[in-house]
């Protein structure tokens, strides 16, 4: 079908058991099973003119995914995990969009999803326990339940620097790349943003483009991928083995199919140390902060040994002392902020058409028709690649104008940060449900596992309501207050709230400063939840 047949914009407004905003992982399993399970009447709105959410937005060069392909993906099927084919260990964006278009088709989800339609305002109606949605397209739909799966990172951030629209060059957002893709041939590019998505992009434009300049504000720890496609017994091997690795997933703290070792940084030699990280190097991905030791996430004394480690591999891949040591993190640890994993990047800076700016040193002033002024320098591009990330796990929540009991606005019930009670639902705005919250793990676990667990837990939910005959469900702010205390209290154990990142929303001046995932782990986090069900829904008041 295409995707035009999808869109319906007939302008009536509709009663619909639950309205789901976003249709990426989290929406179209939402949409799923909420539909199979529960038999509701659902409607998906996309801002988007396909599917895939995260993995329709972001094409640009390099996008591939961190997490390997045959767990980042759905278990809700077993048909569907054993017909479908990955090609290799870290799938291109593509290939996750044509996933998850493939799972749209093949579970029949198109018929209730309405494309290139972004929710612009939800009010709650206390009255009828019902939410009204409106659309920019002027529909205003109602129903029973809303249900946020809007993704943690989609709004993109594009930093306001002075003269941004005067650059008479071309110049995106990563996250909003187009469609057609962009012609680097011959060009003089100039790349702000050195996260995980800078880092994959650098070595695919430079490869292409006349000349790339890189502007580093902070220097990134990155580890090999090591990229390989599958062969035909890996693909045998891991369907074999889905049940096992799925239940592993759920159970273990990140989300991956493997748990850490029992196995402290100082508990070996200098030598065995050094092969166990040289073989963590050669093998690649997260296993490197995960894989080896289980103090990397707290131990500072651990963390500087590893982050050495990295370090030293810069200098021995980038032949320029001077670049490699500005390619060398200093400011924070190794593993606070998100860990990117790349293809080729560290050794891109030895191309002859590569430089890179340090704009710690040396600040962005403003953008110029012709390119770009720092303090000590003019650049000119034809140009200009935007990597700079996104209001991350509030962001896309908040540029919806959504309002609760008695009209209280989301904006100002988060006004110093997000408060919830586990991420799941927000004091003060009944029958709406965020999936991967803040407050939850989301980010911090392979998303798919977080969003399904999210997803099965509010479809159990709603199955409570509808047993005792419940219409409004609705966190209470004692819960919730405990329960963003408790958020708090655990980050305090972990070095996150310690850098300056995403996670903490330092990289949009102004945004109050709160680590926004619960850094408990997924064991502890599904424990709770499993406990205030247990508990018949501890800290939920129902209404009939
Ligand atoms: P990130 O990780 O937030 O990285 C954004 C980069 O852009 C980072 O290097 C920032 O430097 C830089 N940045 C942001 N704003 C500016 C301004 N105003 N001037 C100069 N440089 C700036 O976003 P990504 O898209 O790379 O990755 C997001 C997540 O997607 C990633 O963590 C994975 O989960 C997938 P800073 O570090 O703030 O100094």
């Amino acid at each position: 079908m295409s995707d035009q047949q999808t869109n319906r914009t007939d302008g009536e407004s509709r009663q619909l058991d639950a309205v789901v905003i976003g249709a990426g992982f989290a929406g179209l399993c939402a949409l799923y099973k909420l539909r199979e399970d529960m038999g509701m009447k659902v409607r998906v709105y996309e801002t988007g003119d396909g599917v895939g959410g995260t993995w329709y937005w972001n094409r640009y060069p390099g996008a591939r995914c961190d997490s390997e392909s045959f767990y980042y993906c759905f278990s809700f099927s077993d048909e569907l995990a054993q017909e479908w084919e990955w090609s290799g260990k870290y799938p291109e964006q593509p290939e996750i969009e044509r996933y998850l278009n493939h799972v749209a088709d093949r579970f029949d989800l198109r018929r209730d999803i309405q494309l290139s339609t972004s929710v612009t305002r939800a009010e709650f109606d206390d009255a009828a326990n019902l939410w009204d949605v409106y659309t920019e397209v002027g529909e205003r739909v109602r129903a029973r339940f809303l249900v946020t799966a809007v993704g943690c990172l989609s709004a993109a951030n594009l930093p306001d620097i002075p003269g941004r629209d005067s650059f008479a060059g071309e110049l995106f957002h990563t996250a909003r790349w187009p469609r057609e893709g962009v012609d680097f041939k011959g060009k003089r590019v100039g790349l702000i943003g050195t996260g995980s998505t800078g880092i994959q992009a650098t070595p695919e434009i430079a490869a292409e483009a006349d000349r790339l300049t890189v502007f580093q504000r902070t220097p990134n720890f990155t580890v090999p991928a090591r990229h390989a496609p599958f062969k035909p017994e890996d693909q045998a091997r891991i369907k074999q083995n889905y049940a096992a690795i799925f239940d592993r997933t759920r159970k273990s703290p990140a989300g991956f199919p493997y748990f850490p070792i029992d196995r402290k940084t100082m508990d070996v030699s200098d030598e065995e140390r050094m092969e166990i990280l040289d073989g963590l190097w050669q093998e690649g991905g997260f296993k490197f902060l995960w894989g080896g030791f289980n103090d990397l996430p707290t131990d500072l004394q651990a963390i500087e040994i590893v982050s050495e480690y990295i370090r030293d591999r810069i200098r021995e891949i980038v032949k320029d002392p001077e670049t490699a040591e500005l390619l060398c993190p200093n400011d924070h640890p190794y593993g606070s902020k998100r860990p990117p994993i790349d293809t080729d990047y560290y050794v891109t800076f030895n191309r002859d058409n590569v430089s890179l700016v340090d704009i710690k040193k040396s600040p962005i002033q403003e953008i110029t028709p012709t390119g770009l002024r720092t303090a000590d320098a003019e650049h000119e591009f034809d140009l200009l690649v935007f990597a700079t990330g996104f209001d991350a796990m509030t962001g896309s929540l908040l540029r919806i104008d959504i309002r609760g009991s008695e009209g209280v606005r989301l904006s100002d019930a988060w006004a110093e940060g997000p408060r919830t009670l586990l991420g799941l639902q927000v004091a003060g705005f009944p029958n709406m449900f965020t999936i991967t919250g803040p407050g939850s793990p989301s980010v911090l676990v392979n998303m798919p596992v977080a969003i399904e667990h999210h997803v099965e837990w509010i479809v159990d939910c709603i199955q409570h309501m509808q047993d005792n005959g419940k219409t409004r469900i609705e966190a209470s702010e004692a819960a919730q207050d405990s329960w963003v205390e408790h958020v708090a209290e655990v980050s305090q154990y972990s070095l996150m709230g310690k850098s300056n990142s995403w996670y903490v929303g330092a990289n949009i001046p102004g945004k109050p400063r709160v680590v926004m995932p619960y850094t408990g782990g997924q064991p502890m986090y599904r424990e709770r939840c499993q406990a205030v069900v247990d508990a018949g829904y501890e800290g939920f008041e129902f209404g009939a």
